[in-house]
């Protein structure tokens, strides 16, 4: 089986990175350029219509979204047990976060970052803006409880997935002036993610000067 990930620096394609890192896969990396628009270029939306990142080729088929990268990653390296599997509350808990994350946790700061994917209407950024601003920080709030109460991980004991997911948007909360000191277990959880070496690996290909890195 070969494996390809498109991922981009400070993105969202940061636990998938670390999934693999993990589970110290044999996978190509490929680092999009976001900024530079490499998501859309033609060979990008060949592979993957939707241009956007992650997107997992395995065997040259691509599969985007995170719920789906993320599943096929830990399916892929079930001894790296980077998300539960047999403990139907475990594995309840765990979907429950990725369709959480993705579906509400993103898009609330995609209102922020891209207003103009909701609405043509100018005049309606500022309260999507606002409105977006405030689900983000009701979400730290929701995070910072669990993790006060629970932990060292999301889903408790264990490390997981869903714990690179959440650094993804600890990452982005300077870009809505959070504070995330007013969030102090997600703070503490978001060092000890930083801390491990998977992720300190993943980082290092975000802000490698190659585009494609070749074989980990
Ligand atoms: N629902 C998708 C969202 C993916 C997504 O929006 N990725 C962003 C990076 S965080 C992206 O590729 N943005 C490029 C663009 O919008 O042009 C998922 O969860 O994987």
């Amino acid at each position: 089986m070969s494996l390809t990930l498109y991922f981009a620096g400070g993105s969202c394609s940061l636990p998938a990175l670390v999934g693999l890192e993990e589970a110290r896969a044999n996978f190509d990396a490929v680092r999009l350029v976001l900024a530079e628009g490499d998501q859309r270029s033609a060979e990008y939306l060949a592979l993957h219509p939707r241009g956007r990142v992650p997107a997992l080729a395995i065997d040259g088929q691509a599969i985007g979204e995170n719920a789906a990268v993320l599943t096929l990653i830990a399916q892929a390296y079930p001894s790296a047990r980077l998300l539960p599997a047999g403990d139907l509350i475990a594995v309840g808990r765990a979907y429950e976060l990725i369709g959480w994350f993705s579906s509400s946790v993103h898009v609330s700061f995609a209102q922020v970052f891209r207003p103009e994917r909701f609405t043509r209407d100018e005049a309606a950024w500022p309260a999507l803006r606002a409105g977006g601003r405030e689900n983000v920080l009701s979400a730290f709030a929701e995070l910072d409880e669990r993790l006060s109460h629970g932990g060292p991980w999301l889903l408790g004991e264990t490390f997981s997935l869903l714990d690179p997911y959440a650094l993804v948007f600890h990452r982005w909360a300077p870009r809505l002036d959070i504070t995330t000191s007013d969030f102090p277990a997600f703070d503490t959880h978001a060092r000890r993610t930083l801390a491990r070496p998977s992720v300190g690996r993943a980082i290092a290909r975000e802000t490698s000067p190659d585009r494609l890195l070749v074989r980990a």
